[in-house]
């Protein structure tokens, strides 16, 4: 893993080990803001309180009486990529590794919130964590919009077969298929659901993206910006060589998502571009998971050749050659491009 700084544990996956349709637990990128705390697990308790009938506190023997369910999504942060931008942001230096895919088992948001009979008054789902800021800090407190919790969200026990890991959110962490990290509250403790989405720094300040492109380098105004939601589509090359021959062929991988359900297809150019030929994508997918792809290259004359690679989603959402720089350095997408060096 590469550690990005020392302050509570945000690690990213060098980009070269991302070529499992599953990322391995032990592989998966960490993004923490404070300092997570262990949860006795024989107190543990998730609370359901707010715009409900009844608020009811589960513990997980509860949890797992319930219908199980499991998705295979993406998780990517919302800043991955932020190092990428020009000019430079600050905020964690994430390049290409603060992504991944796994198998998220569980109960839904709706089945638990079922049991508490959520009114009509409700929007927004409050999050809370237990993870405990240092002083004069705020908390990482969010909330997401409750039609979208109800819809396909998932509070997940389980990660790749084996019990959630601590540093990904044990005992339980929000799943929200399709959504930026940042609405994948770890160390759930509280569900609320209420009228108005929550206030502070992580709901008003950061996690924001322009409404309309501007100028690199020029900061928007808040009013200027709404929540960053769901992911862009997105692709990225795992696996190319770094020295090829002209004439002969070579396979270049790589993995390819969307905020959109299903990608439709991913093409390498060596050209600038200017001509796109298709990747072949691997068989395995589901709703919000990456998809793998390849593609046989066969370099024509020496010097170094650029290959590109852009994906298109199943709502036909094409990767853009640049993407829009924003002041947070949020869901960075560019094309991304590998020199390779060619001789005859
Ligand atoms: N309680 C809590 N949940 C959290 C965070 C956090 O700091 N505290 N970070 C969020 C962000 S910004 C991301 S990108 C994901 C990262 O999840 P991971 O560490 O399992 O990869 O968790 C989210 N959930
Ligand atoms: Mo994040």
């Amino acid at each position: 893993m590469l550690q990005m700084n020392g302050y509570a544990v945000n690690a990213e996956t060098p980009l070269e080990l991302l070529t499992d349709y599953l990322t391995p637990n032990e592989l998966f990128f960490v993004r923490s803001h404070w300092i997570p705390r262990t949860p006795n697990l024989s107190r543990w308790r998730l609370t359901v309180d707010g715009e409900v009938k009844t608020p009811v506190s589960l513990s997980l023997a509860d949890l797992r009486k319930l219908p199980v369910t499991e998705v295979t999504c993406v998780l990517q942060c919302a800043g991955n990529g932020r190092a990428l931008y020009t000019p430079v942001l600050p905020g964690v230096q994430w390049r290409y590794g603060a992504v991944g895919n796994a198998r998220w088992r569980g109960v839904r948001v709706r089945d638990v919130l079922q049991l508490a009979g959520v009114k009509d008054s409700a929007k927004h789902l409050h999050l809370f964590g237990s993870d405990d800021p240092p002083r004069k800090v705020p908390p990482f407190h969010r909330s997401v919009e409750l039609a979208k919790a109800m819809d396909d969200a998932i509070l997940a026990y389980e990660m790749n077969g084996v019990k959630l890991p601590a540093e990904h959110g044990a005992p339980l962490r929000l799943v929200v298929p399709g959504w930026a990290g940042d609405h994948w509250m770890k160390w759930l403790v509280r569900l609320s659901p209420q009228a108005e989405s929550q206030r502070g720094f992580y709901m008003e300040t950061a996690y924001r993206y322009p409404l309309q492109p501007g100028a690199a380098g020029v900061a928007f105004k808040p009013e200027e910006m709404s929540p960053v939601t769901e992911l862009f589509v997105k692709s990225n090359v795992t696996t190319a060589p770094k020295k090829a021959k002209a004439g002969t062929t070579y396979d270049i991988r790589g993995f390819a998502f969307s905020g959109a359900p299903d990608i439709a297809k991913v093409e390498v150019s060596d050209d600038d571009g200017a001509t796109w030929n298709e990747a072949q994508l691997d068989a395995r997918h589901s709703p919000y998971a990456w998809r793998l792809w390849s593609y046989r290259w066969t370099p024509r004359a020496a010097g170094t050749a650029r290959v590109m690679v852009r994906a298109t989603d199943s709502r036909d959402r094409v990767q853009p050659r640049d993407a829009t720089w924003n002041q947070s350095g949020y869901l960075y997408n560019a094309w991304h491009t590998v020199d390779i060096e060619v001789t005859a």
